[in-house]
């Protein structure tokens, strides 16, 4: 159903298989109960077909009769004035404003990149497990012919996202200080309550995607932090246990 400070037609959103602000703006388009198209892309087509769409190259991205939005962060402000309940961010004169947005910022500007270059580096030992994010995804090509695809696909993600083994091994060495950043804002009440805010999705679909990757699993489960991952629906992908190597992960102690 669409508000009434809605335009007349339905949006269409532009995601790609797995895409974790993608999730976040799917989420928040059905708690706002609007109804969209979803155009699911192929992996680095949105290079190409996003600035003619929706006009830029990175997902999400959404038409809104002739509106572009590029950006979850940008999807989510104007979800809230199309559709002002439930809103996405505290009121401007509550307490916690400020820090809603911060956490989204931070959410969206360090950590959403975190799960991405880990799943890069995971995916150049290991193409195939690509697949297993696809899910229902309705993509131009049927599935046995991207797997040849594959291994070229992990190497050109690799390099779009600057995701090297040293890279990852930094962002693994990184993760528990995140993770507490993470807890001491739910601790707070500025993330996990019963409806989530915009800082929730960001952050919750970056939980949910690092939570796929089997090594990484293990670091967050018992945290606060795995909460978050309820206001989504189950994971779809896997990278299985073992693609990372063990002396990568931080020691269960750590995390
Ligand atoms: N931080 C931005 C950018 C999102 C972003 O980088 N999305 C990834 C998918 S998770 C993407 O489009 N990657 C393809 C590319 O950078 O070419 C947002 O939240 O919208």
């Amino acid at each position: 159903m669409l508000g009434e400070t809605m335009a007349t037609g339905t949006p269409t959103l532009y995601v790609l298989p797995g895409s974790h602000p993608c999730a976040a703006v799917e989420v928040a388009l059905g708690l706002k109960g609007v109804d969209y198209r979803r155009v699911d892309l192929l992996p680095m087509s949105q290079m190409l077909i996003g600035p003619l769409r929706y006009g830029g190259s990175t997902v999400p991205g959404m038409r809104l009769d002739g509106e572009r939005l590029v950006g979850s962060r940008a999807i989510m402000r104007r979800l809230d004035t199309l559709v002002p309940e439930p809103p996405l961010l505290p009121a401007p004169d509550e307490p916690t404003y400020a820090g809603v947005l911060e956490a989204e910022r931070w959410g969206d500007d360090v950590f959403q990149a975190v799960p991405r270059r880990l799943i890069d580096v995971a995916f150049l030992r290991r193409p195939a497990a690509m697949l297993s994010y696809t899910g229902e995804a309705k993509l131009p090509l049927p599935v046995g012919l991207m797997r040849p695809a594959l291994p070229l696909t992990a190497r050109l993600m690799a390099i779009k996202n600057k995701a090297r083994d040293e890279v990852a091994r930094e962002d693994l060495a990184a993760l528990p200080a995140q993770l507490d950043r993470v807890d001491g804002w739910i601790a707070e009440g500025l993330l996990g309550g019963e409806q989530p805010n915009a800082a929730d999705l960001q952050i919750g679909s970056t939980i949910r995607l690092l939570m796929s990757i089997g090594d990484v699993a293990p670091l967050i489960a018992q945290r606060p932090a795995a909460r978050l991952t309820r206001y989504f629906p189950a994971m779809v992908g896997e990278v299985p246990p073992g693609v990372l190597p063990a002396e990568w992960l931080p020691t269960p102690a750590r995390a």
